[in-house]
């Protein structure tokens, strides 16, 4: 669940007027928390926040005793949390977890910062549950906010600006215990392209920032782990020698097996060949391709018509034939699409034998698509339902009432990942991937069944064995 990294004894507290905690002389005590997620159990990837996170605070506040917590592996209360200062990272969905850890801590008397992507987008909800917001990234302010916790003198709100990202800490080796299969690495922040239901562009900004290779490089040597999911939002980025220059890098050091998100019109270009070459050689062994849907009309009002390219089925079949695995997003259940999409879904699974990630649109604060969809959302809902397995807006559809958007969701998602049909996209996978990208293929597929299993059984917990999704599903209206 958690690790404490330099664990000496802090120094002196004084306790000022205002009974929060001051540390004067002393060693600085932060615990930093990746919160818990609603529906998926735990989860296999280390959280990169703590590594990440816990590597800039040691760089700026270098005696602090650090304290990390996963509390997707185990449940954790207030009282385990061994640091004066304790920082969260708040996405949509564990905002609610997140707000009442952030109040019991504050109540034991400790001070905490909260900052993320939910926190960042709305930052005045998230003042109400902390001493300090951290709006933005966190490199251009972090130092300061340690400072002035020790100093006992911490400001509401901090806003970090994006700087270029040469010389980034390298993240901790901290070895978290827990049911962890993947480490990730990152090597840009930003994205070029501006799907409306996404929070990325808004946040990371429009124009892609690059790690330098030699970094990225020597962080991935240096650390151990052997199978990684990079956590680009586009592992191409936007200049085809550059993703060469990376991937001839990687594959020059101790070659690592790695997965991560792509788009297909970047490989459709005349660099497509060489970069998929490049990122074999490398170690990729899978795709993650944000598909969201096979309706144009529903692309375009996600404003995703753009990463895809021209003939996607046909670049879907061009990177299996170079051994890769290739994955699909698809955003299923938006105001504009009709019943037949969460079986045309499966249907495509099957044909291209590809694995699909199906979420139901959620509109996400700070997002454009949340302010199209403000009216239409059921009101009374928590963020908590905001994870992509609950229905969260009225659709103008009878077909597709929230009951029968989530019981669709929950069939289609048993469907996808049957035994039956992971053991059929096993043997669909090319002879050049053979044997690491089927073993690794089966080691996301794995997981996948587990959270959309357990997914479905808290919906049945809350819906009743009467209304099991297959029922829901295949019932007329
Ligand atoms: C890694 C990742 C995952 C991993 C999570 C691994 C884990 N154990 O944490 C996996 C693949 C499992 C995953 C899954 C999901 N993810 Co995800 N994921 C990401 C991704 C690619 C990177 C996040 C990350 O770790 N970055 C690296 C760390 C070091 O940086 P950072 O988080 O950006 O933090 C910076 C600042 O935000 C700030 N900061 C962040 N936290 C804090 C805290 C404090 C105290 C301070 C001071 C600063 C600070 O400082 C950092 C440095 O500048 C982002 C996309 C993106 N580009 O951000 C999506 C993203 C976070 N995921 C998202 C979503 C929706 C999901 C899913 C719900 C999707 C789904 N329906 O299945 C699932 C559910 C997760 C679950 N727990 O079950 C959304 C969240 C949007 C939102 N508003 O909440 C994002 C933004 C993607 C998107 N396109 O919108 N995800
Ligand atoms: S969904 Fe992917 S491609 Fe679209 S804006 Fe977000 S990160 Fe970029």
């Amino acid at each position: 669940m958690g690790v404490r990294c330099d664990p000496e004894a802090a120094g002196e507290v004084r306790i000022e007027a205002s009974g929060r905690l001051a540390v004067e002389g002393s060693r600085l005590k932060v615990t930093l928390i990746s919160p818990e997620f609603p529906f998926s159990g735990r989860v296999p990837v280390v959280p990169p926040i703590l590594e990440y996170l816990g590597a800039l605070t040691l760089r700026e506040a270098p005696g602090a005793e650090l304290q990390l917590v996963d509390a997707n592996q185990r449940a954790v209360t207030p009282t385990e949390i061994e640091g004066d200062l304790v920082g969260l990272s708040v996405w949509t969905a564990t905002a609610p977890w997140a707000y009442r850890f952030a109040d019991a801590c504050r109540a034991a008397g400790k001070r905490v910062v909260l900052g993320g992507i939910h926190a960042s987008a709305l930052p005045d909800e998230a003042a109400r549950h902390a001493d300090a917001v951290v709006v933005g990234e966190a490199e251009s302010c972090w130092g300061e906010v340690l400072r002035d916790a020790r100093a006992g003198r911490l400001a509401p709100r901090y806003d970090g600006v994006q700087l270029p990202l040469d010389g980034l800490p390298m993240p901790l080796d901290a070895r978290l215990e827990g049911h962890y299969v993947f480490r990730a690495f990152f090597t840009m922040r930003g994205c070029p392209y501006s799907c409306t239901f996404c929070s990325v562009h808004s946040f990371f900004g429009k124009a892609i920032r690059y790690r330098p290779i030699d970094e990225v490089v020597a962080e991935i040597e240096a650390r151990g782990g052997r199978i990684w999911f990079n956590g680009d939002d586009n592992i191409w980025g936007a200049d085809p020698d550059r993703a060469v220059a990376l991937f001839d890098a990687l594959a020059a050091g101790k070659r690592r097996s790695w997965y991560g998100f792509g788009d297909l019109r970047s490989v459709q270009g005349e660099h497509g060949e060489r970069m998929l070459r490049a990122a074999r050689r490398s170690g990729l062994f899978s795709v993650w391709v944000g598909w969201e849907s096979d309706s144009p009309e529903a692309l375009r009002d996600y404003r995703a018509s753009g990463k895809q390219g021209t003939d996607r089925i046909e670049t879907v079949k061009r990177m299996q034939g170079h051994g890769l695995e290739v994955v699909l997003f698809a955003v299923l259940g938006g105001r504009g699409e009709d019943a037949g999409s969460f079986e045309r879904t499966l249907e495509l699974a099957d044909r291209l034998r590809v694995g699909i990630h199906p979420v139901l649109l959620t509109p996400l604060p700070g997002t454009p698509i949340f302010e199209q969809y403000r009216p239409h959302l059921i009101p009374g809902l928590g963020w908590e339902a905001f994870t992509g397995v609950r229905a969260v807006f009225d659709h103008p559809s009878a077909d597709l009432t929230p009951v029968r958007r989530e019981a669709a969701y929950h069939e289609l998602c048993r469907e996808l990942y049957r035994p039956s049909m992971i053991a059929r996209r096993l043997a669909a996978i090319s002879w050049k991937g053979f044997p690491g990208t089927h073993l690794m293929s089966l080691m996301t597929q794995l997981p996948m069944r587990r959270a959309f299993g357990k997914a479905r059984e808290t919906w049945l917990a809350e819906h009743g064995p009467a209304s099991s999704p297959t029922a829901v599903a295949r019932s007329q209206p």
